[in-house]
């Protein structure tokens, strides 16, 4: 029997290396929320994924750590507790807002892995393999040629899977030059909602250029039109958006609207959700991959642990700390195994990264703490 002795919030911002430029926004720098959960001497932490704004979903920093506040938190200081669903359930009647949700709820597991000494991977019923796929995501280059450079200098780095970011006026193109340059590199282009039903022309022109998938061509919502598109399409259409829950999942494969998953555990609301959608996937033969939302060392060794399910099995977007950060918040860092485009999932209990308490300080930019 456990008891949440204590929980704080972190609100930090890192700069990224290298700019972010998606459909919906540039992002120079990187804030996030970090969750840590006290109990028995041991800590566990959850990385809050809302962005400072809300481009790529409602939530944000903002609306997390005010649901975090005042809604999450206060029922489940002081309680005692053996399992994670003992923790949601006094939370289970707030609708929506899954990224502050999962943040909670993944410190949670971190705590309850590390109490039992296990990896993460372990306790989710995954953890059968060392190291994950990995690819990386490009973003909007301001010219051709600098995308080629861009992607010149991952492929050289060992990755084996690039995954280019798309909107109007730069889908057709871009990714026609990448695929001439690399005849055999695996291939996607994600599109974040940029695109509508009237594109569905240009869609087919992508069909020649043999990409692995195409990521969230269509609104943020949908996925009637989504089903719509992919019967027009041989590129299979991965779902990232539009998919909150496991109903999602269940009513996207019930029509068709699409034939790979992105998960990414804060857009789902949490680890129990993640597993329940890779369950469907399973039954349904759906393949998934993990998705990444730039995270800290925190919410990336999540990724790595989750990314360890058996039906993980497609690269994810899970890149070394360095294609994000000059200095992360956690160590160790995270490095690509070039002979593959893996990376080596942290071996220790729980997620199996710690905070290194200098830097948490250095980066962090509000603080709260609740005591029982
Ligand atoms: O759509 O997959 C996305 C980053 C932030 C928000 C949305 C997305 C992304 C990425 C980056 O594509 C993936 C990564 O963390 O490397
Ligand atoms: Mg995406």
């Amino acid at each position: 029997m456990m008891k949440i002795e204590r929980i704080e919030l972190h609100q930090i911002s890192q700069n990224l290396v290298h700019p972010f430029r998606t459909s919906f926004g540039t992002q120079l720098e990187r804030p996030c929320i970090l969750v840590a959960v006290y109990s028995q001497g041991l800590v566990g932490w959850g990385e809050c994924v809302a962005h400072i704004d809300p481009g790529y979903s409602y939530e944000t920093i903002g609306t997390a750590w005010h649901v975090l506040r005042d809604f999450l938190i206060p029922p489940i200081l002081d309680l005692p507790f053996d399992t994670v669903k003992e923790v949601t359930a006094r939370y289970g009647w707030v609708r929506g807002h899954p990224m502050a949700k999962a943040s909670l709820e993944n410190a949670i597991w971190d705590l309850l892995a590390r109490a039992e000494g296990i990896p993460l991977g372990q306790m989710l019923g995954g953890g059968q393999r060392s190291r994950v796929e990995v690819g990386v995501s490009i973003g909007i280059q301001p010219t051709l040629a600098g995308l080629l450079e861009r992607v010149d200098l991952f492929v050289e780095l060992g990755y084996r899977r690039i995954k280019m970011k798309i909107e109007p006026g730069w889908e057709l193109e871009p990714l026609r030059a990448v695929r001439e340059r690399y005849p055999s590199l695996k291939l996607m282009a994600d599109a974040n909602s940029a695109f509508s039903l009237e594109h569905s022309p240009l869609f087919q022109q992508l069909d020649s250029l043999d990409l692995l998938m195409i990521e969230q061509p269509l609104h943020h919502d949908d996925i009637a039109d989504h089903a719509k598109l992919q019967a027009q399409l041989k590129t299979p259409i991965c779902l990232d958006e539009s998919i909150h829950s496991p109903n999602h999942a269940r009513w996207a494969l019930e029509i068709g609207a699409c034939r790979i998953i992105n998960m990414k555990v804060g857009r789902v609301g949490g680890l129990t959700n993640a597993l329940a959608i890779h369950e469907l996937g399973v039954e349904a033969g759906i393949p998934l991959w993990c998705g990444g939302m730039l995270e800290t060392g925190v919410g990336r060794a999540t990724n790595l642990h989750l990314a360890t399910l058996p039906n993980f099995t497609l690269p994810g977007d899970i890149s070394a700390t360095a294609r994000y950060y000059a200095e992360d918040i956690a160590e160790p860092a995270f490095h690509l195994n070039s002979e593959d485009s893996t990376i080596t999932v942290p071996a220790g209990p729980g997620i199996g990264v710690e905070l290194v308490p200098k830097r948490l300080k250095k980066y962090t930019v509000r603080t709260q703490t609740f005591d029982v």
